[in-house]
């Protein structure tokens, strides 16, 4: 074990025994040595430790220091074991409470015969910890607010709203003179759905304004770390944020390690050692030699890389975007050259499954195509809902062929740049029928069949139900597969694949529904289906103007399926699509 990871053991000791309610004096000698061996330098502890001279520190005994050694040498500590099996699970989880330190939870758990956090809140609500010595009313209020915090802070986040947060840091930390560069790392970067925290990269001259600025910035609610070179921060809404700052010169070698994934890092460790290499978040050095990797790189004994271009490039790999890196062969591809060139944001010339205030939308027909005509786009899909969504406010018969009518006087008004489609989003019935007549269906441009109800179908009958409807004639795209909403709602059952032969084999699309709450065909299914042909539509299913701006969340998806344009329909130009849709409807 490094002298670190000892000093930590050493910290833990002196909380679990605090948690016990054990000797001061004991206690005090565990944090104490912790601390001591922490002011040291690596070097200087690790002579010490081989001179078996690390009990004439100050503050450490002979029982302390053949502590040390053990862990020193073997990395395990029974004595350390035995009293971890003996503090009850639930007071350590009770330390991750704000407010909450190991004196206060010896004493709720001697006074109270609290040992848990479930029977801590309940303790709270009848108001017996109030009445403790030490604790009053004030405190009492804190821990409730504490537990319930807990629970939103263990929580992940959508990649929306984590994007939403970390956009205005990293461009406050852009702005700070000492701040070379500054990248977003993590699970954000690699565009996942959910984001459990944020990493930020930065590459500064000079730490100590970068590390003030980022603890001291508005919307942080609390410091949970503050060190020279790195510091960690919860913010309003829950989310944890880790900033680290490095040297420019480790700063390509630092966003790659952070950005992960741990798959994908993994990986690339082993192809560095395969050529006898490290590679690390300090570097990429000779694996043999003196000193650890880091030290290596200090001595700037490895290979340079401007960029992360550059780390991949020294290990014989094209760039591999971050949204590839899942550890799920993008290496083996970078490394025959064959990664696909991904479809962008900027690919996109319009958007199918789009609601108005005919429906649930907020926002007219006129609003939703004038918003679309200033994002540029060349069409613009309408698909309110269809009339068994009652709760949706479906549409009837007679009010979709008014719309029908609207769309047709909008385009022939000449008012706008951007083409109206006509389209519904027929609910699948819980049968498999759609909830629209086939003479009704085919007087549109496209349809898209979606599950709205009856949600608790066992998975075959549901998969059943799914394919009777994409085998439909007039079914031209099935709209959100699972139903999930992210964090919230698991989807309902469906065997995907499945469903995903039977829309290869009907040539109907399936969407990736790019409502962040959505995210739905999930990534993970859309390589192995577009590589057998599958067609995807990035629908915003947006229900606002401002909506349509979530097909950005679903091309981070669809990036992470590793879809090509060719794969994604609203990437045609207008004509192109036109001609495609009225095939489709021509064989309907
Ligand atoms: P999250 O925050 O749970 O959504 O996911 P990430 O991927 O952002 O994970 P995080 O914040 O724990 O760490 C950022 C990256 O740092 C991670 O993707 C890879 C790297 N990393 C962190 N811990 C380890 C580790 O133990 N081993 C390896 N190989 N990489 C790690
Ligand atoms: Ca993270
Ligand atoms: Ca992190
Ligand atoms: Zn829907």
């Amino acid at each position: 074990m490094t002298k670190n990871e000892i000093a930590e053991v050493l910290a833990e000791i002196a909380t679990l025994m605090e948690l016990k309610g054990e000797n001061p004096f004991k206690i005090r000698a565990y944090s104490g040595g912790a601390r001591a061996i922490e002011a040291l330098e690596n070097e200087d502890f690790e002579k010490l430790v081989a001179e078996g001279k690390i009990d004439t520190l100050k503050g450490i005994g002979e029982a302390l220091a053949s502590k040390i050694t053990e862990l020193h040498s073997t990395g395990k500590l029974a004595f350390f074991e035995t009293l971890k099996a003996s503090v009850e699970p639930g007071l350590v989880e009770m330390l991750g409470i704000p407010g909450l330190g190991p004196k206060k939870i010896a004493a709720l758990r001697r006074e109270l015969g609290v040992s848990s956090v479930a029977a801590l809140e309940a303790a709270c609500r009848e108001g017996r910890v109030a009445g403790l010595a030490g604790f009053g009313e004030k405190t009492q209020e804190k821990i409730i607010a504490g537990i319930r915090n807990r629970e939103a802070y263990s929580r992940r986040h959508l990649w929306w709203e984590a994007e939403g947060v970390a956009t205005p840091i990293l461009e406050g930390l852009r702005s700070l003179g000492a701040v070379k560069r500054a990248e977003i790392a993590g699970s954000l970067r690699r565009g996942m759905e959910t984001v459990g925290d944020l990493d930020f990269i930065v590459a500064a001259g000079e730490v100590a304004p970068v590390v003030d600025w980022f603890v001291s910035n508005p919307g942080v609610v609390e410091v949970t770390a503050k060190g020279d070179t790195k510091a960690s921060v919860r913010l309003e809404g829950g989310i944890q944020a880790d900033l680290r700052i490095v040297p420019p010169e480790q700063f390509a070698f630092a966003l790659h390690h952070f950005t992960g994934s741990k798959d994908h890092n993994v990986q690339m460790r082993q192809r560095a050692l395969d050529r006898g290499l490290s590679l690390s978040e300090w570097g990429l050095v000779p694996a043999a030699g003196e000193g650890t990797a880091k030290e290596k790189a200090a001595r700037s004994e490895g290979v340079a890389a401007p960029d992360e271009a550059g780390v991949f490039a020294a290990l014989g790999l094209s760039f591999v975007p971050p949204e590839l890196r899942e550890g799920l062969g993008e290496i083996e591809a970078a490394e025959k050259g064959e990664l696909p060139e991904l479809v962008e944001l900027g690919d996109l010339r319009g958007a199918f499954h789009n609601h108005t205030t005919a429906s649930d939308g907020r926002n007219t027909l006129l609003e939703m195509a004038t918003a679309a005509q200033a994002l540029g786009w060349e069409y613009l899909g309408i698909a309110d809902h269809s009339k068994s969504s009652r709760q949706a406010n479906g549409l009837t018969e007679e009010r979709l062929l008014k719309q029908v009518e609207d769309i047709a006087a909008l385009n022939a008004s000449g008012k706008l740049r951007t083409r109206l489609f006509t389209g519904t989003e027929c609910d699948i019935l819980p049968d498999g029928a759609l909830d629209f007549d086939d003479a009704l269906l085919a007087r549109l441009d496209y349809v898209v069949v979606s599950v709205h109800s009856s949600f608790a179908q066992d998975e075959e009958t549901m998969t059943r139900r799914i394919i009777r409807a994409v085998e439909n004639p007039r079914a031209t795209m099935l709209g959100h597969l699972t139903g999930r909403i992210l964090l919230e709602r698991e989807g309902y059952r469906v065997d995907a694949s499945k469903v995903i032969d039977a829309a290869i084999a009907n040539g109907v699309v399936i969407e990736l529904n790019a409502s962040p709450y959505r995210l739905d065909m999930d990534w993970r299914h859309w390589r192995r289906a577009a590589e057998r042909g599958l067609l995807c539509s990035v629908n915003p299913d947006a229900h606002t103007t401002t909506g349509l701006g979530a097909v950005r969340a679903g091309i981070n998806s669809a990036r992470k399926g590793w879809l090509t344009r060719a794969s994604v329909v609203n990437t045609l130009p207008l004509g192109q699509m036109q001609s495609w849709l009225s095939a489709k409807r021509a064989r309907r």
